[in-house]
């Protein structure tokens, strides 16, 4: 029967490359057309069709409050009444700098930028012009957006440099980024033996969540700000994801490390389009016009933006927020646990608070090569499944789910119920 979002579908693949904006939406690692979206509310979506499910993609992050916050639309419609954009300093990125500076432990000054790519981007940016290096670390399966320097997958083995990970991005660039197996201290040591004084610095998603969900390993942060620092390079944390999400401070309070720079995004805009990069005065104050690195941003500190970030950020304040996701998140990753358990099926969940994802595999898993081994074809097979009974999940098994404070216990029962009811029927 012909839907309505596979009528608009049609449409937008005629007008838009692959029919969506950004391609993850797509579905195509599930073979799925995507439904096309109308509303949302609290922990649900509803598309088009009229269909309604308990959403655990919450725009990739940002929705951590859930969709359409009353108080977080109040304050974007109070801001759009004023205008919806000056290009103009406002007191609104004062405030939104300053709470970002009082939460965040290592942040001591802060710029806004439109996304986390232009965050990790200007990031890295910034670390070659301080330290005047070309080369930069990063870890294959983290993703820090799709900057060139930064699309850019392993070269084979250790302390290698990176091939191009995408058409368009030339050699003479991907060669300075040196792509290495997540919590593989000897692959990282093996690097700076070879290229130390030329690597203006490390970037890191201190919980890589973009190969599903993979736990940095005992002591592996801590080693990986010891050997930056040790050769005069930057440790920079890519927060996108775990900014907010995972404490109010981060990965980077939950782990008590201080990197020198952190990007951030996504939970920082309640969903209107935001990045940030910021870290230690020394190195932030390089950043034009108060320094001579140049990034800029028409858009940038947006007062819508910054009016939504703004309202989302001060009820992450609030005490108990954290201990709240924790519980809910507690409760679905270890029902997704007990069900597989129940099918007796092989998988494997990693969570941290509200943020985690499930792998059909054994496991453990603990970097991309452990995460790709996991079983592609049930995971396709579990996504259809539980997309059929109403729950919407990241259509890859390289995302991640995300639980907010709109998640009640009967939406996460109800999902837990269908999870049985799926695995049950793939074992
Ligand atoms: P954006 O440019 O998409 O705002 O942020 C890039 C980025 C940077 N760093 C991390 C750790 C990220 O996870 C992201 C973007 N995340 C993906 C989902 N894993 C965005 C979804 C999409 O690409 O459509």
């Amino acid at each position: 029967m012909e839907t309505q979002s596979g009528t608009l579908f049609q449409q937008a693949k005629d007008l838009i490359p692959g029919g969506v904006n950004s391609p993850v939406r797509a579905c195509k690692a599930v073979g799925l057309d995507p439904p096309f979206i109308e509303r949302a509310e609290g922990c649900f979506l509803v598309d088009v069709d009229g269909r309604r499910y308990i959403d655990y993609v919450c725009s990739w992050g940002p929705m951590i409050l859930g969709h359409a916050h009353p108080a977080v639309i109040r304050a974007v419609e109070r801001a759009a009444e004023k205008g919806t954009s000056y290009g103009a300093p406002t007191e609104l990125e004062v405030a939104v700098a300053d709470l970002i500076v009082r939460m965040v432990p290592s942040i001591e000054m802060v710029r806004m930028v439109n996304s986390g790519t232009e965050a990790a981007m200007s990031a890295v940016r910034l670390a070659r012009g301080f330290t005047d290096r070309p080369k930069i670390i990063k870890f294959e399966g983290c993703y820090h957006g799709h900057a060139d320097s930064l699309l850019v997958s392993a070269g084979s083995g250790v302390a290698t440099l990176g091939i191009p990970g995408s058409p368009g991005i030339p050699e003479d660039i991907a060669r300075h980024t040196i792509s290495l197996p997540f919590n593989d201290k000897e692959a990282v040591t093996a690097a700076f033996d070879r290229w130390g004084p030329q690597i203006a610095a490390v970037i890191v998603e201190p919980i890589p969540a973009n190969m599903g969900v993979v736990l940095p390993r005992e002591g592996f942060l801590p080693f990986l700000r010891e050997i930056t620092r040790t050769h005069d390079a930057l440790l920079i944390f890519d927060e996108v994801i775990t900014g907010f999400r995972v404490g109010a401070g981060g990965a980077q309070e939950l782990y008590g490390i201080l990197p020198d720079l952190t990007c951030l995004g996504k939970i920082i805009g309640g969903g209107l389009p935001v990045g940030a990069y910021g870290g230690r005065r020394e190195i932030m104050s390089r950043m034009a016009p108060e320094g001579n690195i140049y990034q800029a941003g028409t858009l940038s500190g947006n007062p819508l933006a910054m009016a939504a970030g703004l309202e989302t950020l001060k009820r992450l304040q609030e005490p108990s927020v954290y201990d709240l996701l924790e519980k809910k998140g507690q409760m679905l990753f270890d029902g997704l646990r007990d069900a597989a358990k129940a099918a007796g099926l092989p998988v494997t969940v990693n969570a941290v608070g509200s943020l985690g994802s499930l792998f059909f595999t054994e496991g453990p898993v603990t970097d991309f090569a452990s995460a790709t081994a996991a079983a592609g074809e049930r995971f396709t097979a579990f996504y259809r499944s539980m997309l059929e009974r109403g729950v919407y999940l990241a259509p890859s098994p390289f995302e991640a789910w995300f639980v907010s404070l709109a998640h009640d216990e009967p939406e996460i029962r109800r999902t837990l119920g269908c999870a049985q009811e799926a695995l049950r029927s793939m074992a």
